[in-house]
């Protein structure tokens, strides 16, 4: 049987009645050292993201507020899933093809990644991702 793409990660909540605690680990519950954090916001209905694969990078997101799906392709499958649980992260491996849609106006996406950022490490066209995914 094949190998999901769907890799995720559920974190443990240290919940009393003051709210929810979640910590975040590098090589831990986050299964890399972690160079870099960025977040996205402010998203908009309808537009999409991504649309493009690392060749080197390793990356876990999390919804931490409302929702967005992220599409994942290895160049031969093509998975979808959605993110809408502070709780739950997505492991994203390198040479995996990923588009992010349906954010909720809300959205707060959290991403904790393998490298600082490198624009060469980056496949923005998807004929070139499947040339180099073979
Ligand atoms: C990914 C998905 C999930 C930087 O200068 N530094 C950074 O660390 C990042 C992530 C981006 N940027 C610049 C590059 C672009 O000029 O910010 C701009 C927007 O980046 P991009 O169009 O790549 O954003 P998304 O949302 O399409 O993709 C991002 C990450 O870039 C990508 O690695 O996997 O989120």
């Amino acid at each position: 049987m094949l190998e999901s793409l769907i890799k995720i990660i559920n974190f443990n909540s240290f919940g009393d009645e003051r709210g929810s605690l979640v910590a975040l680990e590098a090589d831990r519950n986050i299964p890399f050292p972690i160079k870099r954090l960025y977040y996205i916001f402010d998203t908009k209905t309808g537009v999409s993201r991504g649309f493009h694969a690392h060749r080197e990078l390793k990356q876990v997101a999390v919804a931490v507020k409302g929702s967005c799906r992220f599409v994942l392709d290895n160049g031969t499958n093509r998975e979808s899933v959605v993110l809408d649980n502070p709780l739950t992260g997505l492991l994203i491996d390198s040479f995996v093809w990923r588009e992010m849609h349906e954010f909720s106006e809300d959205c707060v996406l959290l991403v904790f990644a393998s490298a600082y950022y490198d624009e060469a490490d980056y496949i923005r066209n998807y004929d070139d991702f499947l040339l180099e995914v073979k």
